[in-house]
């Protein structure tokens, strides 16, 4: 019997991945109180190494851009060790690992920004979201809408954050465009009322997500770095009047850049694959490729034959699944030889201990 493409090796950008599974980027709030990793974190991260590609968890690339407890940063010398721990672990089981570059944008609480900060968002606008800090779940609190110098100077931190993360031995960087988080608060009309060149029309829209592209292709090799969007996902109190002619720009800009690859979540994050019908997911993943994306990497609850199948019809080259990489460190042994999976624990997913992170058991016979 020969090896089914989604268990074989595959050329990403420069990089060779042992197969084409990935670990989708996944919060579980396990930082130290410095926002660096430690060593369970470690051991997490080496259990998933026979992933193709980790894509490690969303981090901050400032502490201005954090949003809830407990979330790991790249800005600081700490947090760099931290990850680089974390790297050279993964590297010795022979596995690759991408870093998530993340600012929450509005969906903070003040109690978690420097100096009780407000938010930083387009637009003043308070999202009707929750987050979680040292009281448990909290309304999110009301943003300040960025000024023109600072949405500059964020562009050139994502850019610092990408040379942090290269000197942690990352092979890759993804940019954070999902999920109504900072620049996904840029893209939309919902959360975006700005009337300077960052808002209004669509070209001003994704003129932040492009600017913090180019910076980082000023330091970083392009067939290096991925891009995550949801462009149907209302995930954080997000939403566009028109998504399909939204994401159609995003994508087509971002395939000029040549990225690696671009991640769609299709459908609601972590909901119905099917929640906004005005998104033509096909019509998206074809012209990213054909304005010079390298590949699609394609997430939203996929299970073994829903993956299988993109990769046979070329929907995708590259499936992250998320949740069944939490709760099965050897998912990839698994799904090839239709091994039973592990039932995921939801009440730990986000902070505590080692329970319910690092010791959901590898497949035995
Ligand atoms: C769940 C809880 C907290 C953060 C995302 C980074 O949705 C997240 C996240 C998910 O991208």
């Amino acid at each position: 019997m020969t090896t089914h493409a989604l268990y074989s090796p595959y050329h990403l950008g420069n990089l060779t991945l042992n197969n084409r599974c990935v670990m989708a980027p996944l919060t579980r709030n396990r930082a130290n109180e410095n926002r660096e990793p430690v060593s369970m974190n470690v051991t997490y991260y080496e259990q998933r190494a026979s992933a193709g590609l980790i894509i490690a968890e969303a981090t901050q690339i400032c502490p201005e851009g954090q949003g809830y407890i407990s979330t790991p940063g790249i800005y600081s010398e700490g947090q760099i060790e931290g990850w680089k721990k974390i790297t050279d672990a993964v590297h010795q089981k022979n596995g690759k690992i991408c870093l998530q570059l993340w600012h929450v944008g509005r969906i903070s609480h003040s109690e978690l920004l420097p100096n009780n900060m407000p938010p930083q968002a387009p637009s003043a606008i308070r999202a009707k979201a929750k987050t979680f800090n040292s009281k448990g779940l909290v309304d999110v609190s009301e943003p300040k809408a960025l000024e023109i110098d600072e949405i500059k100077s964020l562009a050139k931190q994502y850019a610092q954050a990408t040379l942090n993360a290269k000197k942690a031995g990352f092979d890759m960087i993804e940019v954070h465009a999902a999920n109504g988080y900072l620049i996904d608060q840029f893209l939309r009309d919902k959360t975006n009322h700005r009337d300077d060149q960052y808002g209004g029309s669509i070209e001003n829209r994704a003129r932040f997500l492009l600017e913090v592209v180019d910076e980082i292709i000023k330091v970083y090799p392009a067939n290096l770095i991925g891009c995550r969007i949801s462009p149907a996902s209302t995930f954080n109190d997000i939403d566009d009047s028109d998504p399909q002619n939204l994401y159609s720009y995003v994508v087509t800009e971002l395939g000029k850049r040549k990225l690696a690859y671009l991640h769609i979540i299709e459908g609601e994050t972590g909901g119905p694959r099917d929640a906004n019908p005005k998104v033509n997911f096909i019509e998206l993943k074809k012209l990213f490729k054909m304005h010079g994306g390298m590949n699609i990497m394609t997430n939203n609850g996929y299970n073994k034959a829903m993956a299988e199948s993109a990769i046979e019809n070329n929907e995708a080259d590259l499936v992250a699944f998320g949740v069944p990489f939490l709760a099965n460190p050897d998912l990839v042994k698994r799904l090839e030889n239709n091994y039973p999976l592990n039932t995921p624990n939801q009440r730990t997913f986000y902070g505590g201990t080692e329970k319910g992170y690092i010791d959901y058991p590898f497949y035995s016979a």
